[in-house]
């Protein structure tokens, strides 16, 4: 597909319909005859959400679809941006597809309350580090990653759902074996992230299959892939560095890989250890997703992440404990790449800055 609108994100139903957002239009379906139509968002919408608004990064981000989808529970979902609070948050609207997927109905918001950047600092404008992928894991539950809006305290307050990745079920409510920290929030699932907009699973037939691994964007240096496990602190805390020079008290820009670490060890001596850490130019660590199916010979079981300003796809190995021993880069013509998922049939579709969704098949 061309032409499209800042593509954001790429779901399939079970049936091969196409579902894509559009950062500022909300979200559409591509019938199998080709045909597209724009079920849920902002004016010229089917279904428009008067609270839906775009500003800055922010605006329609993530698309899933329910894993019973073909046992009959035809409901989807949406991470949005939207005004029906003050300030402004994130959510997680489910929608119910029609038989034909050509409308959505019976919204219900499941998740009201993820942090929003509602004003410009010293950091970065409005709008700026929402997360904003939504995956369903192999256990049936929903993951939503979300972002620490240039906001010194957020990654590692467990009581605000920014620098986070929840874990909730269809109805938004927290997964029992979150093990979140005593007095948190319940539905994170880990926190002290910076901004996350990669998550994958672990695929069957590997070591720790269904091992969530997320991709996520550094501070000029350290984009880092991690191997969640539930409970974990990643590690990421741009408060309190005296030593650094941090406007509006964020020290994310300030600092190097040892004074503003990613990981940061010393503070938080059990932090995740990434998996992946990548310093070299051309970072941008958006999407990341396992490939899995024999088709794809020496890429079957690979971590692919998108390295949007590097205009690449990053190939990893990773090794039983999930540690990436290998990198190679994908041959493929270069873009700014927002997405990586898998369509029915096993086939890559991806969707770039360029306005284009691709399908990528093994050859
Ligand atoms: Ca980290």
């Amino acid at each position: 597909m061309t032409g499209l609108q800042s593509p954001w994100d790429i779901a399939f139903t079970p049936d091969g319909v196409m579902l894509f957002t559009e950062k500022c239009r909300g979200l559409s379906v591509r019938l199998a005859d080709g045909k597209t139509v724009r079920l849920f968002g902002t004016s010229g919408s089917a279904v428009v959400a008067p609270d839906l608004f775009c500003q800055g990064q922010s605006g329609v981000h993530g698309v899933a679809v329910d894993p019973d989808f073909a046992k009959g529970r035809r409901d989807i979902y949406v991470f949005m941006a939207s005004n029906l609070r003050t300030p402004a948050t994130n959510r997680v609207v489910r929608l119910t597809l029609s038989a034909d997927a050509t409308r959505v109905s019976m919204r219900t918001d499941i998740i009201e309350d993820i942090a929003y950047k509602h004003a410009g600092n010293g950091a970065g404008g409005a709008g700026a580090h929402s997360g904003g992928r939504i995956r369903f894991g192999p256990d049936g539950h929903l993951y939503v990653t979300t972002g620490d809006n240039h906001n010194a305290t957020l990654p590692q307050d467990l009581n605000r759902l920014g620098g986070k990745v929840l874990r909730v079920n269809r109805d938004g409510a927290a997964v029992v074996g979150n093990n979140t920290p005593a007095g948190g929030d319940p539905r994170i699932f880990t926190y002290g992230h910076r901004n996350v907009q990669g998550i994958t699973f672990r695929p069957a037939g590997q070591p720790n299959a269904g091992q969530p691994f997320t991709a996520e964007h550094g501070p000029n240096h350290s984009d880092e892939v991690t191997a969640l496990v539930a409970g974990g602190n990643a590690g990421w805390d741009p408060q309190n560095r005296p030593g650094l020079r941090c406007p509006d008290d964020y020290c994310g820009y300030a600092g190097t890989p040892t004074t503003m670490p990613m990981t940061d060890t010393q503070r938080f001596p059990k932090a995740m250890p990434p998996s992946w850490v990548y310093n070299g130019s051309g970072r941008g660590m958006d999407s990341a997703l396992f490939l899995d199916g024999n088709q794809w010979k020496g890429w079957n079981g690979r971590l692919l992440v998108s390295l949007m300003r590097g205009q690449r796809i990053a190939v990893l190995q990773l090794d039983a404990r999930g540690m990436a021993v290998g990198d190679a880069t994908a041959d493929l013509p270069s873009t700014r790449t927002r997405t990586l998922v898998q369509g029915p049939g096993g086939n890559l579709y991806t969707a770039n800055d360029d306005g284009e969704i691709w399908q990528v098949v093994p050859n």
